[in-house]
């Protein structure tokens, strides 16, 4: 099999990152780690990388270094250039989703891999990044209590001390028991500016959190502490979307009921034993879900994707100030 050099050479860790991440991380500044899944699969052409594009920007703008992450040609990367950006957007789908379970897999290869929550948090953590920003988490599927269905994301903000700014988990899935496992895993869950868990494309969920963060200042200050006691857990920060930004939770909830009958998505079915027939199971239901929803809103649900990562983007690259100057 043969297959492209990689383009910078990996570090002894087997990553390769990118001289301005490499610089900023060694000057103790500020660094914010980005998905790549969100791109490649989250979000269509060229929206995905008009996107990742100004995301970058916000963060640069807000003071700190955006560092990309994905798996190109069996390399993981750390921080991208705008060819490698523009790339993984066209290319789309055709990087493999990534999660944790993933890694050793799409890098033995020599494959291409859009990273997820999980694996971003352990490539973040691996190169010393405290701090990543993406749209929304994974969480316990609805019925999970049946499937098993639980995102890795969970269970990497149980083992790696890296802080998730999101902005909370979608309502195709269960935020209630995700709260839960999520205590269960000891993960601090930190609600921002509100005391609310929010449901991404909503302000609200019904669920309370029992953290409350006001200022990026105060959210450093948590994960200064979490470091300097080396609990070693995750932090999520949950920051709603923007008011005006919003979508209609009627519209939603009445679009994730009607995707998730098309993927047969009952306790029933998915308990069968056609369940292995069925096209859509493990990791493809979020994705088709997610494109159902956009599909079935009518694109409202994408321009809110997008305004609160952007959003999420503002608020990580001050919190990723705000660490570096405590650590001065
Ligand atoms: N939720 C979203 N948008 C996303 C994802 C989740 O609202 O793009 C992506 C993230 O990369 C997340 C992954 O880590 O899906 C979770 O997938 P799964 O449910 O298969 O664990
Ligand atoms: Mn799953």
């Amino acid at each position: 099999m043969s297959r492209a050099p990689p383009q910078e050479d990996p570090s002894p860790t087997g990553v390769a990152v990118s001289p301005e991440v490499e610089a900023a991380l060694a000057s103790g500044g500020a660094v914010v780690a980005l998905e790549s899944t969100i791109i490649c699969h989250g979000m269509p052409y060229p929206k995905n990388l008009q996107t990742a594009m100004e995301v970058e920007a916000i963060v640069r703008e807000n003071g700190a270094v955006p560092a990309t992450i994905a798996i190109l040609d069996g390399v993981p990367h750390v921080g991208l250039n705008s060819e490698q950006l523009k790339n993984l957007a066209i290319s789309g789908s055709q990087f493999q989703k990534t999660a944790r379970r993933d890694i050793a897999q799409v890098v033995a290869s020599g494959g291409n891999g859009a990273t997820t929550v999980s694996a971003t948090m352990f490539f973040a953590h691996k190169v010393g990044i405290p701090i990543f920003v993406t749209g929304g988490i994974g969480g316990v599927h609805r019925y999970g209590e049946k499937t098993m269905d639980i995102s890795s994301d969970l269970t990497e903000l149980g083992k790696t001390p890296v802080a998730v700014i999101s902005a909370g988990v979608k309502s195709i899935l269960d935020i209630a028991r995700t709260l839960e496992y999520l205590e269960t895993q000891g993960v601090t869950v930190a609600a921002y500016r509100t005391n609310e868990f929010p449901a991404f494309f909503t302000e609200t969920s019904g669920c309370k959190v029992p953290c409350r963060v006001d200022s990026p200042e105060e959210c450093a200050k948590i994960i200064y502490a979490n470091q300097n006691m080396h609990l070693g857990s995750g932090i999520l920060i949950a920051v709603p979307v923007p008011k005006q930004h919003a979508a209609s939770g009627k519209v939603i909830e009445s679009a994730i009921q009607q995707s998730l009958k098309e993927a047969e998505y009952s306790p029933n079915s998915l308990l069968s034993f056609l369940f292995l027939d069925k096209k859509i199971i493990g990791n493809a239901i979020t994705p088709f879900i997610l494109d159902r929803v956009k599909v079935l809103t009518g694109g409202s649900s994408l321009e809110a994707n997008i305004a609160l990562v952007k959003n999420n983007a503002l608020t990580g690259a001050k919190i990723a100030v705000a660490l570096s100057d405590l650590r001065k």
